[in-house]
């Protein structure tokens, strides 16, 4: 008996680290600077370590809001964010983040804590099949077996999420894994010998690209997210520059290359401009880099770029030729295969017309709308945020129409000032990843510009922002109503407003003042632009619930089952 005592002893010493441990241990290595997390019982041997712990914790309200402050962290420090929820309804709570984070390619490092592996299966409290429910909406996911396994597992879901196309991935952490101890793990290195990138594009794809810009007329490049995921903005402008080839961007690639350069012909898909939408429809070469020509941006395929030869760059395969036949696919990082482009002995394509007849469109079918003192036009707010901070904010949208009014007329001069959710349209995203884009970048005007309705989402971030103090400035667009909802029971639907109409929204002046935020009404233009000099620039958060004008519509608009060429709502 004591010869077993004496064992166990020696064994215990032995046992030095925890599941937990290693799991910080990991993150510090991978230099996490911040963890948006959630306790719960099954993550409390997490949360106990969490406690002595260096790295920067938010407490979200809601685990929702957790994950979506993650995306916008990860979207502006181009770093995997981190997220943590507790088992079962902590988990579940993130699913709509995931969703997001994988539909717009954002890195994140999820973890969730699940029952103890002995009743796995069983039904026990707060159990939920996670890895069943986040198969389709992960990069990767994988459940924890082996305490030992813990450094290498996360040391590989960091570069899967980081690396090729980013995405979210999610590790499942049993709880007695994470209370589990043993002897400090050696140190492995990473095996993935199924997930191999190509980073580096075929130099025959390059060569064919060259060809064809050389003999193009009307060549346009349509840029997307993927140039910003690659930081290969300034090779872009490069590229473009070099050959005079002009650009038009997708919703989620805004400031890839820069607003007011004289070859950009702006935003395309179903709000955006004339010109753009017309130079996809007419032009005779498309070159897509790092975009995934998605409905909203293609309208009716049968009508999409029918006149042109179809380039892809994307270090996706699975992207190329899924929705458009591509003639030249390019597979690998926009950065690199822009670099290998702009040694190629090329000669520029004689597109002087057609850059001409660009711009002959792009003045005489600008964005439009009738402003009016009061009712104040969302629109002129936009341009009113974007003057106010001289186009170089960071602007955090929710879904809706603010956000295609922000996509309209906020002109993004830089890469990385911009946070939407674009494949999901996910309401109740804007006001918690304005959190984590602020805390990516400390030093940046955040505008969280927001629906009345998307905003009572997920209002109860206000907290964190009041607590850590956070100086965004919530611009609400209030029109007292589900405005791309009304907008298309508007035009679609014989004016049958079912459901999308709030008059008796609450105060939320009085909600930002119950959470120690100081908010402002503003009803007018002249209102609006006496209090935007005054809270713009200072280092408090602020609400600004502008009262706009409720039935204004987004122009251009195309309609569903239409070709981009088919925009109504353009300036004549
Ligand atoms: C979670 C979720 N539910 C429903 C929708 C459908 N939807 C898209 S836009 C919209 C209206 C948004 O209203 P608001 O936030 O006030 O913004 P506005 O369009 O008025 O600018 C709705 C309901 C959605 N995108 N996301």
């Amino acid at each position: 008996m004591l010869q077993e005592a004496a064992f166990t002893k020696v064994k215990a010493e032995k046992k030095t680290v925890t599941g937990a441990d290693l799991l910080l241990e990991a993150l510090k290595k991978e230099e996490v600077e911040v963890i948006f997390g959630y306790p719960g019982g099954a993550v409390l041997p997490i949360y106990d370590k969490i406690y002595d712990c260096d790295i920067l914790h938010v407490l979200p309200r809601h685990e929702q809001g957790g994950i979506h402050a993650a995306e916008g962290y990860a979207r502006i420090s181009g770093k995997a964010g981190v997220v943590i929820a507790t088992s079962g309804p902590g988990a579940t709570n993130i699913v709509t983040g995931l969703a997001d984070a994988m539909m717009d390619s954002l890195p994140l490092v999820v973890f969730t804590g699940q029952v103890a592996t002995g009743v796995i299966g069983t039904d026990a409290f707060q159990e939920a099949d996670i890895l069943g429910i986040t198969t389709p909406i992960t990069k990767y996911n994988l459940q924890v077996r082996n305490i030992e396994d813990i450094p290498r597992l996360i040391k590989e879901a960091f570069h899967i999420a980081t690396t090729g196309r980013p995405g979210p991935v999610l590790i499942d952490f049993p709880k007695d894994i994470a209370s589990g101890m043993i002897e400090p793990p050696v140190e492995e290195e990473i095996s993935l010998p199924g997930y191999q990138p190509t980073i580096e594009p075929n130099y025959l794809q390059i060569r064919k690209l060259t060809e064809a810009v050389s003999s193009a007329k009307r060549p346009v490049i349509l840029a997307g997210a993927g140039i910003l995921f690659s930081k290969a903005s300034e090779l872009l402008r490069e590229y473009v520059e070099q050959q005079q080839i002009p650009v038009v961007h997708t919703l989620l690639g805004l400031g890839g290359f820069p607003a007011d350069h004289p070859l950009f012909f702006g935003l395309a898909g179903m709000h955006g401009c004339y010109t753009a939408n017309m130079a996809l429809s007419e032009c005779d070469l498309l070159i897509n880099i790092g975009a995934r020509f998605d409905d909203r941006l293609t309208g009716n395929l049968k009508h999409f770029a029918p006149k042109a030869t179809v380039a892809h760059i994307d270090i996706d395969p699975a992207e190329i030729g899924k929705n458009v036949p591509t003639e030249i696919p390019v597979v690998g990082d926009a950065k690199v295969a822009l670099s290998m482009l702009v040694k190629q002995e090329g000669k520029p394509p004689e597109n002087s017309e057609w850059i001409q007849t660009l711009e002959s469109w792009q003045k005489e079918n600008p964005y439009w709308y009738e402003n009016s003192n009061a009712p104040l036009k969302p629109q002129r707010v936009t341009e009113m945020l974007f003057e106010e901070t001289n186009g170089e904010g960071i602007v955090v949208t929710d879904v809706g129409q603010h956000q295609m009014w922000a996509a309209q007329y906020y002109q993004f001069k830089n890469p990385d000032r911009w946070v939407t959710s674009g494949g999901l349209g996910t309401m109740g995203f804007g006001l918690p990843a304005a959190i984590g884009a602020q805390l990516a970048d400390r030093s940046a005007t955040v505008v969280a510009i927001l629906g009345d309705a998307g905003f009572q989402m997920s209002t109860q971030e206000l907290a964190v922002i009041r607590e850590m103090n956070l100086p965004i400035k919530i611009a609400i667009y209030n029109n007292r109503s589900l405005g791309m909802v009304r907008q298309w029971q508007e035009i679609f639907y014989q004016e049958r407003y079912s459901h999308s109409k709030i008059p008796s929204q609450p105060s939320f002046v009085k909600l930002a003042d119950a959470y120690g935020i100081k908010g402002y009404e503003i009803t007018s233009e002249q209102e609006a632009e006496t209090i935007l000099k005054e809270v713009m620039n200072n280092n408090e958060p602020v609400l600004l619930d502008f009262r706009v004008a409720e039935g204004e519509n987004v122009y251009p608009m195309i309609a569903p089952g239409k070709g981009l060429h088919e925009m109504v709502g353009v300036k004549k």
